[in-house]
């Protein structure tokens, strides 16, 4: 590096200089530049060209009690060179620096973020497609998430215990929107959900499905004679026989409407369900409810019969329609009575 000594009198001229520009030593450069920067100020750093045409970074000085003034200078272009290069070299190792840390953190990041996050994502997606078992304690957890996986667990815990307690409630409230509040027995809902599963059933066992469609006779009257309350412990006796008749839990007994009752018994042949209705006929006469405005005085029941073998082209509903028909031709033909394969008069009370 090549450095500058001067010492210049208050009036330009040249007292001394190191021994690069030792010819300048004498001479008057009270003109020059460089001369009029030193002498405008005690001291300062100025970057100027020198006496002999090199431009010099100066640091200088008054001298104490004198109008002179001392100054050092490095030669600027050497000075800039080497910052250049120490700059670049700095650069070269801050760039590599920062590719290491980049790559620590990628690294390091798909490791130990990325993954346990995937793995979280991962047990609650299967959470929510109803696997109410999944638990994030399954997978493997750096210790930071580990505090994220049990409360991700505690919440599933809580949830499937919640989901078990819904289903549960669904179901009560499933089974007690199917059954009749007066009589217990199912409601036309239950008895639809039921014909349509003995309905399937008996279609693939391909054995009969035989049906019962019963309606107390002259009702109305009973009703308007003894009043709604009395009714409705008609209602509930004969729902009560009904079932006591029915025996069996795959036979359902519905309260179909009104005073309607169903009966549906599966693997029951016509004879046979005729024969259960005749028994079902004379349970209910054997009630010996009084009915003062019914022609025989007590409460009495007309049954429509049906059943079949379900054929593919038939449906549930066409063997209600069977039955229900039969019933009608039960009440033409005097009541208390049943009737299957409507217009034949199976049995009439004596
Ligand atoms: P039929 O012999 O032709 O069947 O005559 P019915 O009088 O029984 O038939 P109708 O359909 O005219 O009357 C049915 C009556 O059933 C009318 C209604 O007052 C009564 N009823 C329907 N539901 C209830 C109920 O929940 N409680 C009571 N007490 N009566 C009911
Ligand atoms: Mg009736
Ligand atoms: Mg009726």
């Amino acid at each position: 590096m090549r450095r500058a000594v001067l010492v210049i009198d208050g009036g330009g001229t040249v007292l001394a200089a190191s021994t690069d520009e030792e010819p300048l030593v004498g001479k008057n450069f009270a003109a020059h530049g460089l001369t009029k920067e030193l002498l405008a100020k005690d001291e300062g750093t100025i970057t100027t060209e020198g006496f002999d045409g090199i431009r010099r970074i100066l640091g200088f000085v008054r001298v104490p009690w004198t109008g002179a003034r001392l100054a050092v200078g490095v030669d600027e272009s050497v000075v800039h060179g080497g910052i250049d290069h120490e700059i670049s070299v700095a650069y070269v190792q801050l760039s590599v620096f920062g590719a290491l840390v980049l790559l620590a953190a990628w690294f390091g990041g798909e490791r130990l973020i990325l993954r346990p996050i995937q793995s979280l994502v991962r047990t609650a997606t299967r959470f929510g497609h109803g696997d109410l078992r999944a638990r994030a304690a399954n997978e493997p957890w750096m210790a930071e998430f580990e505090p994220l996986a049990a409360a991700f667990d505690d919440m599933a815990r809580k949830l499937a215990a919640r989901e078990q307690e819904l289903q549960i409630a669904n179901q009560h409230l499933d089974e007690l929107a199917s059954l009749d509040g007066l009589t217990g027995l199912a409601n036309r809902r239950g008895f639809d959900r039921e014909l349509d599963r003995a309905w399937r059933s008996a279609e693939e066992l391909h054995q009969p499905l035989a049906l019962m469609m019963i309606d107390i006779d002259h009702f109305k009257l009973f009703n308007d004679y003894y009043g709604h309350v009395q009714g409705d412990a008609c209602l509930r006796a004969v729902g009560e026989t009904l079932s006591l008749v029915a025996l069996d839990e795959a036979r359902i007994v519905a309260r179909y409407g009104g005073e309607e009752f169903a009966l549906l018994l599966p693997g029951l042949d016509l004879d046979h369900a005729i024969a259960l209705a005749e028994e079902a006929r004379r349970s209910i006469e054997k009630l010996l409810i009084t009915h003062a405005d019914a022609p025989c005085g007590i409460v009495t029941i007309s049954i429509g019969v049906e059943s079949r073998i379900p054929e593919p082209s038939q449906s549930a509903a066409s063997l209600v329609e069977a039955a229900d028909h039969a019933l009608y031709d039960a009440k033409r033909r005097g009541r208390n009575t049943v009737v299957a394969h409507a217009p034949v008069l199976l049995s009439v009370a004596s």
